[in-house]
């Protein structure tokens, strides 16, 4: 349950992490979710039984898309051993999409919560390209 201690530390986070920090809390479907079963539309580049690939609403590079499990995962943190070839086929999936969407290189990304700046709690892998990609990121 929400308690004032949360509230009173709300009035200290930006709206990004305070973002974070209310889906932390409240575990449960995401709009990612959402897409998967089709309820909201996204540009849908991929699919297969065990992930969904779209491209970002609000791409930071030419080339942006993200790849999705279909399974409701919160964090890669959440992960364990037993999800190895689920994981190896995220970056699999990644991987082919990256090479033939932005063939002079790409980066991948996982935010995970809220130092990550992790806003959507359903694991996502970014894929970043079609531009040279400074270092360190922000
Ligand atoms: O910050 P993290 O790593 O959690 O990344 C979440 C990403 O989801 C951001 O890059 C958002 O721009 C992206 N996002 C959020 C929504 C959305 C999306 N990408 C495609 N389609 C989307 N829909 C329909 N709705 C969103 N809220």
């Amino acid at each position: 349950s929400r308690g004032p201690n949360i509230a009173a530390k709300r009035q200290y986070c930006s709206e990004e992490v305070r973002r974070a920090q209310a889906q932390t809390q409240t575990p449960g479907p995401t709009i990612f979710d959402k897409i998967i079963s089709k309820e909201i539309k996204a540009d849908i580049i991929y699919e297969d039984e065990l992930c969904l690939a779209f491209n970002d609403i609000a791409p930071q590079a030419p080339v942006h898309f993200l790849v999705i499990p279909k399974r409701c995962i919160p964090r890669l943190q959440d992960t364990s051993s037993h999800d190895k070839e689920l994981l190896g086929h995220l970056m699999l999936v990644a991987r082919s999409l990256g090479a033939a969407r932005a063939p002079g290189g790409w980066r991948l990304v996982v935010n995970n919560g809220r130092d990550g700046a992790q806003s959507v709690y359903h694991l996502h892998v970014h894929v970043l390209g079609g531009r040279q990609m400074g270092w360190p990121p922000g």
